[in-house]
């Protein structure tokens, strides 16, 4: 396939990358560097540096074999991504390209604004592009679980049937975000799902849970090939921050009581369930919802399980429970559904606490470099 990675340069773009051409794919990676602009601008800088998306490029060629394409642009400006298009010719474009951090999101007005219209904007111009140069391309969308929010219900896989009064019909699950980055996702669910009904899109969305990990079979081959790992409170996940903070004796952050809930799943099997979702396209006219984790805890069963292995390892690692800086609910009901990915081959790797010591072990190798003052919430809701 030739396969089109927008948003090329992210934790999650540059290893999706590799992993397709290493599967023996054609493969583009676009981006704009807008993910490092922010951590920059945030003082919020990944562990390990990362060299530039063509440096990278050539590195991984150095030591593969694989060449990926590389193109430095921006998704929101539609003569360049259209003229990409046009050229690239892709079966599949997996659409990453999105400001992904909820605390920035919550900043203030400019960020606000300017994740509204990024988001937006990018997936406008992916859908709009797809119908100009490439109307059977499949575009596999990077949704969240975070779109659902945490409804007191179970969480069905993207839709739900509605009995009402006598008849009955099938709508999207209905969403309720918590931060403005989660509602910018929804809305592009809304846009994608639009020109799937009149245009005939076929789209995936990937309603995915916060990820964790720095290893993936290609990132391992050469430091340089690493993944964007951040510690920091605004690009850092919780599990990621929870290893970060073990590392240096600093206690864990467990916002508020710690009954939040979440789907997680490792960075691998991200990679995994991006290849499944590629490999098995939907039909023309489809919009197809996978919800996309292994497993859910808690922040307090996540924190305990850093704890436990973190102290085997002859860490201190204590927890803290911090002002909760979010508004969200710290005690809830969470069953969402998630039988699509396992169903097209998911093996799923789980937390185990040797997964949990591996990582440990990595960020450990690195504890020289991490910066105590990025650690602790800067950014509140209210
Ligand atoms: N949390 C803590 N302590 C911390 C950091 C977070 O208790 O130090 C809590 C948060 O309050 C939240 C949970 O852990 O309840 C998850 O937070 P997170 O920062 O790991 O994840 P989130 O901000 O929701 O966003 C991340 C990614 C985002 C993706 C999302 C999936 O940054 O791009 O969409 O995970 S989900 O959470 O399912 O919406």
């Amino acid at each position: 396939m030739r396969v089109m990675i927008l948003g090329g340069d992210g934790y999650l773009g540059w290893p999706t990358a590799m992993a397709f051409r290493q599967a023996g794919h054609e493969v583009q990676a676009i981006d704009n560097y807008l993910r490092r602009k922010i951590a920059q601008e945030t003082q919020s800088d990944a562990l390990v540096p990362n060299p530039l998306l063509p440096e990278r490029a050539a590195v991984f060629e150095r030591v593969t074999g694989g060449k990926i394409e590389v193109a430095i642009g921006d998704c929101c400006d539609f003569t360049f991504l259209s003229g990409e298009l046009q050229k690239f010719s892709p079966d599949v474009i997996v659409h990453y390209a999105e400001q992904p951090s909820a605390p920035y999101s919550m900043m203030g007005y400019d960020e606000a604004s300017a994740t509204l219209s990024n988001n937006l904007t990018a997936t406008f111009n992916v859908i709009w592009a797809v119908l100009k140069h490439a109307p059977a391309c499949h575009i596999i969308k990077l949704g969240t679980m975070g779109e659902y929010g945490t409804p007191n219900i179970d969480i069905e896989e993207g839709w739900i049937e509605i009995h009402h009064k006598g008849r009955s019909d099938k709508f999207l699950f209905p969403r309720q975000a918590g931060s403005l980055y989660h509602t910018t996702k929804v809305l592009d669910t809304d846009l994608l799902w639009f020109y799937v009904r009149t245009h005939g899109l076929r789209v995936t969305d990937l309603m995915q849970g916060p990820v964790y990990g720095l290893s993936t079979d290609e990132a391992d081959l050469d430091q340089q090939l690493s993944p964007n790992f951040h510690y920091d409170d605004i690009f850092g996940t919780v599990v990621n921050r929870f290893l970060v903070q073990a590392a240096v004796d600093v206690p864990l952050t467990v916002y508020g009581r710690g009954g939040q809930t979440r789907g997680y799943l490792n960075l691998r099997d991200t990679l995994q369930c991006v290849a499944l979702a590629a490999a098995n396209p939907p039909a023309a006219g489809e919009l197809r919802i996978l919800n996309q984790f292994t497993e859910t805890f808690t922040v307090n069963q996540l924190a305990e399980r850093v704890q436990r292995v973190g102290r085997k390892m002859g860490l201190r690692v204590d927890v803290q429970n911090v002002d909760n800086p979010r508004k969200e609910k710290e005690e809830h009901y969470y069953r969402p559904v998630h039988h699509g990915l396992l169903e097209l081959g998911l093996k799923p790797r789980l937390m185990s606490d040797d997964v949990v010591a591996a990582m440990l072990g990595q960020v450990l190798r690195h504890r020289n470099r991490i910066v105590v003052e990025r650690i602790l919430p800067r950014v509140r809701w209210r």
